[in-house]
């Protein structure tokens, strides 16, 4: 079954981001996920737009850009000028007042646009919004932190966005919490993609290749 593994990289060690960086890559991670905070929509500061800098300068595989701020368009062009097309920018809709005219920014600039849906986000207020995007970022944890517990209530919604995503034409992406037994459950269902943090890839005494040779070795 294919999938995409994404690595959560506010979970790297610092000390060696460099070395992390190719590690990951040559473990076969697909994409690169950079949690951006500002610690005002989030109660945390994760990484920062030198650190989405460094990780675009150090590898050419795809990044995944998860914008934890208020009002991104403020700003989004500081981010989105060390972007290359191909990479996704995923934007919170309640942290914006006009977060349609934030897509489309995204849009314009090559980017792929996507949203993020807090665990008490509901599908209902962001509908309009799943015609714009080709991605929707499904958080399984409330967004700020790493190393959280799964909210199991967020199933009944991946369920619903499951049952829209052909006919609104985008995909899904899972992040928090994400176990092995979330991706048996929630890949043969249609989920395209996984973050990956402390749960199941950082953080460990295993190589990362044993790591996602093992993911992509899942019995399904
Ligand atoms: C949370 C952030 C996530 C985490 C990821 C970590 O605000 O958006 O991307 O970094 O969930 O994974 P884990 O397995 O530690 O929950
Ligand atoms: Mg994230």
């Amino acid at each position: 079954m294919k999938f995409e593994l994404t690595a959560s990289m506010m979970c790297a060690d610092y000390g060696h981001l460099e070395q992390e960086v190719k590690n990951l890559e040559e473990a076969g991670i697909d994409s690169f996920h950079i949690d951006i905070m500002d610690g005002r929509y989030v109660p945390n500061f994760a990484m920062s737009l030198n650190d989405m800098r460094y990780i675009a300068s150090a590898t050419s595989k795809p990044l995944d850009v998860h914008l934890m701020i208020e009002h991104p368009n403020n700003r989004i062009g500081i981010f989105l000028e060390h972007l290359r097309k191909g990479d996704t920018v995923y934007i919170h809709p309640e942290a914006e007042y006009h977060p349609s005219t934030t897509l489309q920014a995204i849009i314009n600039a090559g980017m792929i646009p996507g949203i993020a849906i807090n665990p008490g986000t509901s599908v209902e207020t962001v509908m309009e919004m799943l015609r714009i995007v080709k991605k929707v970022l499904v958080m399984s944890v409330n967004p700020g932190n790493a190393g959280q517990m799964y909210l199991p209530y967020v199933g009944k919604k991946i369920t619903k966005l499951l049952s829209l995503k052909d006919d609104m034409d985008f995909e899904l992406y899972w992040d928090g919490a994400c176990s092995a037994d979330k991706i048996i459950e929630y890949a043969p269902k249609g989920v395209k993609g996984f973050v990956l943090g402390t749960t199941l890839l950082f953080g460990k005494d295993k190589p990362y290749g044993e790591t996602l040779a093992d993911i992509r070795a899942l019995k399904f």
